[in-house]
């Protein structure tokens, strides 16, 4: 997985990724794709070591390629699970010290779960640069200025230390990312993850211009939308298809915040007729039966509505800018064009009562056709509007104390414990509903289908094997 030799050591840098979290499904590293694609049209070698797939330890690999810099990427912070916290900090600093033992090499961090808690992470990380937001950009600036002496000024999103140890950070700016990269796929590393049930993903634009209370993808991407051309995406598709991957995951924040953009790259797939499928995170809005027509002619099999809730009350005040109806009507449209659908909902936000929750499970269950995962209680982020009203900084409380170990907003009454146990109930008798992490007796079946060739994130088929367990003694069974 590299494009070793005859370069002096000084221009190698190798590309490590710490997800080993395997849930829903091992996520095949995009970021680290971008990366690879920007150092080597600077003329960088590059190689990556995969905490999931890379069959050597990191400090083999360091021992071998003999990197002068490491780009590690930290993407998830933690499982965001309120009922089942995990925490993935104390890897990364675990990391950090193993690389520090066994090289000098120049660390550098970045990846969307520092982006979110940049100052903190860099405090506790011993690494010596830091980099928020799009990585592609930056970390060959950041080189070329480390290799020529020149200043750290132009590098956006950087965090570094200067005299004193005083940390200094260059605000992230999405009008200096331009999002003008190729990502380039290590075809080893998408065997690799294809083997494991990973759907590759393809970027199609980066930014959002919502503010959603709880949500940080403008605080990762910046609030500025950045767009590829369709042909530039049907490009891309195609060398996916060239390397045997016919299922992708279009990751953008929301793929139709924009119509125009999503009318010019359905078009273009639809045009180009390849034998690719995909699915994408939708806002249940401004979606008519002709669009999702559109993409479902461009290869879409599966959408991922970000509704949150079925009260409208309370998607206002989660910011969410849409109504129950207009999700109602997304879900139908998308049902009897035969377009699978899932809604994730999160339950005891802002403004969330005993009756709003009543409300939302009600209506769940009228929605034909469509699949539910529910989630407890806010992830606090900082500087999202639900952090901004709340104000912690008020009670004396920082940053730090929300990164380590997981913290939520849970409007009163509710207790976790109890959402958690009304919410695991409906799972008895809805079979199209799932709540935290599946059951190991589901993965050992969909690891199953897998093997026989079923592409595609499972959750189209939970339903069925959650009715088949039901009615199966020691099947599965929700306790
Ligand atoms: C798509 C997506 C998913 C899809 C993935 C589908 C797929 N097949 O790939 C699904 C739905 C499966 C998913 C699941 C989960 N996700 Co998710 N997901 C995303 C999303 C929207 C986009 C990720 C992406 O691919 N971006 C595109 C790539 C190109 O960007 P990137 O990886 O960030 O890399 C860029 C920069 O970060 C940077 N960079 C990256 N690494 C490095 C390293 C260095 C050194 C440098 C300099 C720069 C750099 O440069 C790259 C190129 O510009 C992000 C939110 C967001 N907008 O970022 C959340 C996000 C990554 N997910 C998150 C989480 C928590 C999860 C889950 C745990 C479930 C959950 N409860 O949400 C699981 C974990 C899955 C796993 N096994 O790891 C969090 C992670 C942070 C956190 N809060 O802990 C995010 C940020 C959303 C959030 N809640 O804040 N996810
Ligand atoms: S939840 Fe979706 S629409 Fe809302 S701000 Fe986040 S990315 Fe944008």
């Amino acid at each position: 997985m590299s494009n070793e030799s005859s370069l002096p050591a000084g221009s190698r840098v190798l590309l490590a990724s710490l997800n080993r979290y395997d849930q829903p499904y091992p996520v095949y590293p995009l970021g680290l794709a971008y990366l690879e694609g920007g150092l080597r049209a600077a003329g960088y070698r590059t190689k990556i070591w995969d905490a999931n797939v890379s069959t050597g330890t990191l400090e083999s690999c360091i021992a071998t390629f003999e990197p002068a810099y490491i780009a590690l990427s930290m993407r998830n912070i933690d499982n965001v699970q309120y009922h089942n916290p995990r925490s993935f900090v104390g890897e990364l600093l675990d990391c950090c010290r193993r690389i520090r033992s066994v090289t000098t090499a120049r660390l550098i961090l970045g990846g969307s779960g520092f982006s979110i808690f940049p100052k903190e992470l860099f405090a506790m990380a011993d690494v010596d640069y830091g980099i928020v937001g799009d990585g592609e950009v930056s970390l060959v600036r950041l080189l070329q200025a480390i290799e020529c002496g020149g200043g750290l000024d132009g590098v956006s999103g950087l965090l570094h230390r200067e005299a004193a140890d005083a940390i200094q950070i260059n605000p992230f700016s999405a009008r200096d990312a331009a999002f003008c990269t190729e990502p380039v796929h290590d075809p080893e590393l998408l065997r690799a993850y294809a083997a494991r049930g990973a759907l590759p993903g393809v970027q199609t634009q980066r930014g959002c211009p919502l503010r959603c209370c709880y949500c940080t993808y403008p605080l990762i991407e910046g609030r500025r939308s950045r767009y590829r051309t369709g042909q530039n995406v049907v490009r891309e598709m195609r060398k996916l298809l060239s390397l045997g991957v016919s299922f992708t995951f279009i990751v953008d924040s929301v793929f139709n915040t924009c119509v125009d953009h999503v009318v010019e790259v359905c078009e273009a797939l639809a045009a180009a007729k390849l034998d690719m499928e995909w699915q994408c995170f939708l806002r249940p809005c401004n979606l008519t039966r002709e669009l999702l027509e559109l993409m479902r002619r461009a290869g879409v099999r599966n959408v991922e509505f970000g509704s949150d809730s079925l009260s409208d009350p309370v998607l206002k005040r989660y910011g969410k800018g849409f109504t129950y109806e207009e999700i109602q009507q997304s879900s139908r449209y998308a049902n009897e064009l035969g377009i699978n659908c899932c809604h994730y909902l999160i339950f005891g936000g802002p403004g969330e009562t005993p009756d709003s929750v009543g409300e939302t499970l009600a209506r769940a269950q009228s929605m034909p056709g469509a699949f539910y995962f529910a989630a407890i209680g806010m992830r606090m982020y900082p500087e999202t509007p639900l952090w901004r009203d709340l104000a912690p900084e008020k009670n004396g409380e920082t940053a730090g104390d929300y990164l380590v170990v997981p913290r939520f907003f849970l409007e009163p009454p509710f207790t976790v414990g109890g959402l958690y146990e009304r919410l695991r109930r409906q799972q008895l008798h809805w079979h199209n509903w799932a709540v935290g992490d599946p059951p190991p007796e589901f993965l050992d079946t969909v690891a199953k289908l897998r093997k026989r060739g079923v592409r595609g994130p499972m959750w189209e088929y939970i339903e069925t094997l959650q009715r088949l367990a039901s009615t199966q003694e020691g099947g599965l069974r929700v306790d």
